[in-house]
């Protein structure tokens, strides 16, 4: 490499390989926004198009925007095809990203398997695991929650088995029809959420003790942000270090706003629909 190219690609931003990861020069100047558990496929049409409302609100007044799993109720990349529907978000992801703004979506339980088709047709960042980075001038821990904290062991077995790559490969033969049929009957999202019943109780109580044992074993980190409880909630567990759990688009419509030098901050889209 010439030291013309050294010193340029130490001073200038890069662009973004593929398309597809965060590039260096994200504003700091507008805020990062972040949802998670839209549960699209699986909620009534009305709160699929307030998301939709949002993002194209999100894609003028964020630099970067989150989505924190579970945007589908399910999503799968099937040899012949992907999970059938969601034009509408797909379509709407892919203007956002192409008009500058990178949207990263975390799998979740119900959308981990993603993979090629989000990342290089939308334009997507898809990430399958937990990451630590800086956002909005914080160190930040992201996870979409599912397999973290006590109490999940029954739920763990299943996760290693339904993300094996026997599994995962045997299922993408089948076709997409099918094995989104499939799906279909395991999930039952609509009628398994409800906020305040005790399994639900018990995920929020141990998402938020995971978060304050990361926050409480590294003082750098600011920021611990998890989805998957669908229970908003922005809690200072120690002086500037913060647990947000962004809430839902199925029980609510709630987002989260981070902003440098500025608290975490929890709203509900009241926007047109
Ligand atoms: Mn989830």
């Amino acid at each position: 490499m010439s030291l013309a190219v050294v010193v340029i690609g130490g001073l200038l931003p890069l662009p973004a390989r593929g398309g597809s990861s965060v590039p260096s020069w994200v504003s700091a100047t507008k805020p990062v926004l972040l949802a998670s558990d839209v549960h699209l496929g699986a909620v009534r049409s009305g709160r699929e198009r307030a998301f939709l409302a949002w993002l194209e609100h999100a894609a003028g007044a964020a630099s970067w925007i989150i989505l924190n799993g579970d945007l589908f109720d399910f999503w799968f990349e099937y040899r012949w095809g992907t999970t059938r529907g969601h034009e509408d978000v797909l379509d709407v992801l892919k203007r956002v990203v192409a008009s500058g703004v990178p949207v990263t979506l975390m799998g979740g339980n119900h959308d981990w398997w993603g993979g090629r088709y989000l990342r290089e047709e939308i334009g997507l960042e898809f990430l399958q695991d937990p990451v630590v980075r800086p956002i909005a001038g914080r160190k930040t821990l992201l996870a979409h929650g599912d397999g973290l904290g006590k109490g999940d062991y029954r739920y763990l077995v299943l996760r290693a088995v339904l993300r094996g790559g026997l599994t995962r490969a045997a299922f993408g033969l089948l076709p997409p029809a099918l094995g989104d049929g499939i799906a279909r009957g395991v999930s039952r999202t609509e009628r398994k959420w409800d906020e305040w019943g005790e399994r639900q109780q018990a995920r929020v109580r141990a998402l938020e003790a995971w978060a304050t044992e990361r926050i409480g074993e590294d003082p750098e980190l600011g920021l611990v942000v998890l989805g998957h409880t669908h229970h908003p909630q922005v809690t200072e567990v120690a002086k500037d270090q913060w647990y947000v759990n962004s809430g839902d688009w199925v029980l609510h419509r709630s987002y989260v706003t981070l902003e440098e030098g500025r608290e975490p901050r929890l709203s509900e889209w009241d926007g047109p629909a």
